[in-house]
């Protein structure tokens, strides 16, 4: 296995908290509409996880889905902008935070339909196979997932086909305001295994933990091994969806966040990088973020009249006539 490399790890964290930390003062002043699932907190495992793979290997996202999609490799500047709904958008500004997608980093899509990748994944997995490829396919999902049929109907064609598939349970111990122990019965890695998938879980806030564990599944993927389930202990410092800078939602104890704060994955990875490194990475994030911010909140946003625009791939266009 390769051993991680602790300063980009370091640098990609840092930049993915940022990001979400800018990504939410633009919800505050009005300039990201829909608001946004911040993934704070849970940084460790999109910067680990996407570390393992090639650039051919293929991520599908969930709807807390900016670590994995900047992590992957997408242009942060064009996933702010498609955030804000503007036209240089990975996506032109159609799918927003919730639904991107981004072909050139070879993300194929984050949907907020709960536990829906499971499935899109094995199909992708088994369509590489028959090209022939040794393409991985990653896919992100959630606690709240576990409870979808769905999500065990992909378990189960990616065990029987053998598919190179890693998947990935981010348990951050709530679905929205339900905690995963009211909802989940028996075990998360318990459903992997049931279907006959290497399961495990893994430490979600050290990153270099989780760079170990998704090497090793990537690798098995890679080599015929078939596929793997990863859950990754990990938690979310913000509230499920920016709207609960509003709702005020008390779904959880402030000492649990407290104790969660203390094995922030920024610190634990920071720990392991020189204080000079450090602060100049940090300089070097702000001013890239300065850029990011700029270029998207400049961009222009799309106009009314191309709405059906990019929605079917023959062009369709409203009948003559027909105003928007
Ligand atoms: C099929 C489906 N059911 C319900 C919802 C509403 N919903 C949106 S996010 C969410 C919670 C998801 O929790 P989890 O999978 O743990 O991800 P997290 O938000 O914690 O990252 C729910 C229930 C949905 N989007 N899709
Ligand atoms: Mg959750």
């Amino acid at each position: 296995m390769t051993a991680p490399d602790s300063v980009a790890l370091y640098r990609m964290i840092r930049f993915i908290r940022r990001f979400e930390e800018r990504s939410v003062d633009l919800v505050k002043s009005g300039e990201i509409v829909s608001g946004v699932h911040p993934c704070i907190g849970q940084e460790a495992v999109s910067a680990g996880a996407c570390a393992t793979l090639e650039p051919d290997d293929i991520v599908l996202s969930s709807h807390r889905g900016h670590g994995h999609l900047l992590a992957k490799g997408c242009d942060p500047a064009r996933v702010m902008a498609e955030m804000a709904g503007r036209v240089t958008g990975i996506d032109k500004g159609r799918g927003g935070s919730f639904h991107p997608s981004d072909f050139s980093a070879n993300v194929y899509n984050a949907t907020g339909t709960v536990g829906h990748g499971s499935g899109i994944a094995a199909g992708i997995a088994w369509a590489a196979v028959k090209a022939g490829k040794s393409t991985v396919v990653m896919s992100f999902f959630g606690d709240g997932a576990v409870t979808q049929g769905a999500l065990l109907e992909g378990f189960n064609l990616a065990g029987l086909w053998n598919l190179p598939v890693v998947y990935i349970c981010e348990n951050n111990g709530y679905a929205t305001t339900l905690p995963v122990q009211t909802a989940v019965s028996g075990t998360i890695t318990g459903r992997g295994e049931a279907f006959g998938i290497p399961s495990s879980t893994v430490d979600g806030q050290d990153a270099e933990t989780v760079f170990a564990a998704v090497s090793e599944a990537v690798e098995r993927a890679r080599s015929g091994g078939g596929p793997s389930l990863l859950e990754m202990r990990t938690y979310r410092y913000h509230g499920h969806h920016t709207f609960e800078l509003k709702t005020r939602l008390k779904y959880r104890e402030q000492a649990e966040i407290d104790e969660w704060r203390l094995r922030d994955p920024l610190d634990i990875q920071a720990a392991r990088v020189a204080a000079d490194v450090r602060a100049r990475i940090d300089d070097e994030v702000e001013r890239e973020l300065d850029e990011v911010v700029r270029f998207a909140v400049e961009s222009p946003r799309p106009d009314p009249a191309d709405a059906t625009d990019h929605m079917y791939a023959d062009g369709f266009r409203p009948r003559a006539g027909v105003s928007l």
